[in-house]
């Protein structure tokens, strides 16, 4: 876990979209991403930022569903947006400058390196447009994040990057041991753009220790994440936010626990809250 605080990684980081996210997480004191699993283009924008309308937006929740001031990231699965047109991601893009966040779609993406480039660059979603942070399994191996890489390389914008899955918070994952272990050893060989993992705990040495690589600082992006729930019926396991944090974790992927309350606002507070508060005393332990 990083004895490291946001504002000084947000200095020293060799990638430019990881020194943004340590900003923007400094900036507003939150740690969350917000998993924000919904299925149409008005609800994934009303969670985000309150819409001019007084319509029940959500399933269970009446009231204005405004998350942009509390989270550092929207993560996104856009393949489960029954009405995706190209402007549901150009209106999440002006709410995310407009609250300062970024965005991360969660595509898990797992193919080969010809394929999974032609799933980033074009289709229907076009997620290199849009997506700040993509993700990526390592199961078929080094090539992916070389495809990944490239496209990023040969792209426009400046701010990308991906996460590789590490680990899995289902029941009965695989991915673990040797799976991770290659994981964090591909992440060491393509630095440029990988800028850390989706894992449950550190995977790699403190900045300030003496087993430390120099300029390696990757991100952990922790999910299953909830104050209430132990898990759910298909093999969900969750952890709570102090646990995610003392096992290394930067940011905590919150879903169900925030959206599906009845107020997705108060639960983001709580989470922000129980996550900064874990994030200040991992600082405090190290000094
Ligand atoms: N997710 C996991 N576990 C993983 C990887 N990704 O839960 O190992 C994703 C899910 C979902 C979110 O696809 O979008 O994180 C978790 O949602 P929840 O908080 O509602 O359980």
């Amino acid at each position: 876990r990083s004895s490291v605080s946001h504002g000084e990684r947000a200095k020293c980081h060799p990638n430019a979209l990881a020194r943004r996210l340590f900003a923007i997480a400094e900036t507003k004191q939150t740690n969350i991403t917000v998993s924000a699993d919904l299925t149409t283009t008005r609800e994934l924008l009303s969670i985000a930022e309150a819409l001019p309308s007084t319509l029940p937006l959500l399933a269970n929740s009446g009231s204005f569903a405004a998350l942009g001031p509390y989270i550092a990231v929207f993560k996104t699965h856009i393949d489960i947006i029954s009405d995706f047109t190209s402007d549901t991601t150009d209106q999440l893009q002006r709410v995310a400058e407009k609250h300062n966040f970024l965005i991360f779609e969660d595509r898990k993406y797992i193919d080969i390196g010809n394929t999974v480039q032609k799933q980033y660059r074009g289709g229907a979603l076009r997620i290199y447009d849009w997506a700040h942070i993509i993700n990526a399994s390592v199961l078929a191996g080094e090539g992916i994040i070389d495809a990944l890489s490239q496209t990023i390389e040969n792209g426009e914008e400046r701010d990308r990057g991906i996460l590789i899955l590490a680990e899995m918070t289902s029941k009965g994952s695989l991915a673990t041991g040797e799976y991770t272990k290659a994981s964090v050893e591909i992440a060491r060989k393509h630095k440029e753009h990988v800028i850390g993992f989706v894992a449950t705990r550190q995977l790699s040495a403190d900045t300030r220790s003496d087993e430390a690589v120099p300029g390696e600082d990757f991100l952990i992006f922790t999910t299953g994440i909830s104050i209430s729930s132990k898990g759910d019926a298909l093999g969900q396991q969750y952890q709570s936010p102090a646990s995610a944090m003392e096992r290394g974790a930067d940011f905590l992927i919150v879903g169900r626990g925030i959206y599906s309350g009845s107020d997705p606002v108060a639960s983001a507070k709580a989470y922000r809250d129980a996550g900064w508060k874990a994030y200040l005393s991992r600082l405090e332990g190290s000094t």
